[in-house]
């Protein structure tokens, strides 16, 4: 049986990768941070199987305990401040825990390894945000980076510094780098879910309005399940390598908002949503749009879930979840 550590294990995309990992037979560890994590519950429920083990990533000796206590054949590290917006006022924590996190993972991961460094395999989770001012389009694996964040700065360390643990001491390390996948787990922060969530309580007659900033950005937005098999897919490669792990299709906040409102039979979003000052960033990255091309020819990988039926998923279970909590 193989045994995997996962950290960000509360996150979205560690709910959905443990499920994976469990469904192909796997024993699975997360890392839990903090001295209640209140997000402990969220995952005993949703993935019982999985072995909660204290510790941070800022902090390396807990990432050494934690490794000789799961003694995994793949860790995938997927903690993180992911929060761009908040990047900006928190950028030393940012820095600390998005870029040296990994570093601390890498390195806790070598000394545990000991001179049979083969024996485990790496994932490092980067971002389409390392590509920030366009450059490229679509972009590929070989894009210039040019971060336009604090959280894209960080990320972009992460990722030398998982292609240098690969070069310097030929660790089986790879580089997934995601474009923004959503789903019904995805944080209420991000663009996405606080939109399907308002949609769902304006429909309720819960909310009257919705203020957003910036309405002309344009993301590649895929299905978070299908995303993790990317990751997965990685680590089972001969080579450790990179790969952009995105739809090849972009689509603007409009076209998002459009899609939801009219999902519940609301023409004319325009006049629920308002524009708020608050939430413009100070550096924007316009346009995200990702070229597939080497995940699919080289791992086999698709996304299933298109643009349009991943709003609607959103949307019908931020309903459901609405309606439950109005107790209707
Ligand atoms: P989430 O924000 O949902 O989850 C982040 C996770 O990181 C949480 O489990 C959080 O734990 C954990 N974490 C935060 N700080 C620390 C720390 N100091 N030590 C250990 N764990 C910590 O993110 P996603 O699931 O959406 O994303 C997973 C990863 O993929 C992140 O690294 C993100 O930056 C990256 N990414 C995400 C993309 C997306 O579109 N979703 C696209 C590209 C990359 P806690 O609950 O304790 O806060
Ligand atoms: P992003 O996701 O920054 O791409 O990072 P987010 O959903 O936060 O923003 C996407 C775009 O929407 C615009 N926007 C708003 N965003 C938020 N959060 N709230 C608003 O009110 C709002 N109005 C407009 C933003 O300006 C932006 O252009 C996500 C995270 O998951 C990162 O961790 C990950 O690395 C990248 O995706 C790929």
């Amino acid at each position: 049986m193989k045994r995997a550590l996962v950290t960000g294990i509360t996150g979205q995309d560690g709910l959905y990768l443990s499920e994976l990992l469990l469904s192909k037979g796997y024993e699975v560890y997360g890392l839990i941070r903090g001295q209640n994590n209140p997000k402990a519950d969220l995952v005993r429920d949703v993935v019982p199987d999985v072995r909660l083990l204290n510790g941070d990533i800022t902090d390396l000796a807990s990432l050494i305990r934690a490794l000789s206590e799961s003694q995994p054949d793949e860790v995938y590290n997927l903690g993180a401040v992911s929060f761009v917006a908040y990047s900006w006022e928190n950028a030393r924590l940012t820095s600390d825990v998005t870029g040296l996190g990994v570093l601390n993972v890498l390195e806790a991961t070598r000394l545990h390894a000991g001179p049979d460094l083969s024996k485990i395999r790496f994932y490092q989770a980067s971002s389409s945000e390392m590509f920030g001012k366009v450059q490229d389009v679509p972009q590929r694996e070989t894009t210039l980076l040019w971060p336009r964040s604090p959280y894209g700065v960080a990320k972009v360390y992460g990722h030398y510094m998982t292609i240098n643990y690969r070069e310097s001491y030929g660790m089986h390390a790879s580089s997934g780098i995601l474009f923004n996948h959503e789903s019904p787990r995805r944080g209420p922060e991000f663009v996405t879910r606080k939109i399907t969530r308002a949609v769902a309580r304006i429909t309720l007659g819960l909310q009257d309005t919705l203020a957003l900033g910036n309405l002309d950005a344009k993301r590649d937005w895929g299905f978070a399940g299908d995303y993790v098999e990317a990751m997965w897919l990685m680590l089972q490669q001969e080579q450790a390598d990179d790969y952009v792990v995105a739809t090849g299709e972009t689509h603007s906040i409009r076209e998002f908002l459009e899609i939801a409102f009219a999902h519940v039979g609301i023409d004319g979003w325009q006049d629920r949503v308002t524009q708020d000052p608050r939430f413009l960033r100070p550096a924007e990255v316009d346009l995200l749009i990702g070229d597939p091309t080497k995940a699919r020819e080289q791992l086999g990988w698709q996304p299933k879930v298109g643009f349009e039926d991943l709003v609607r998923m959103m949307v019908d279970s931020d309903l459901a979840e609405q309606r439950t909590l109005a107790g209707r």
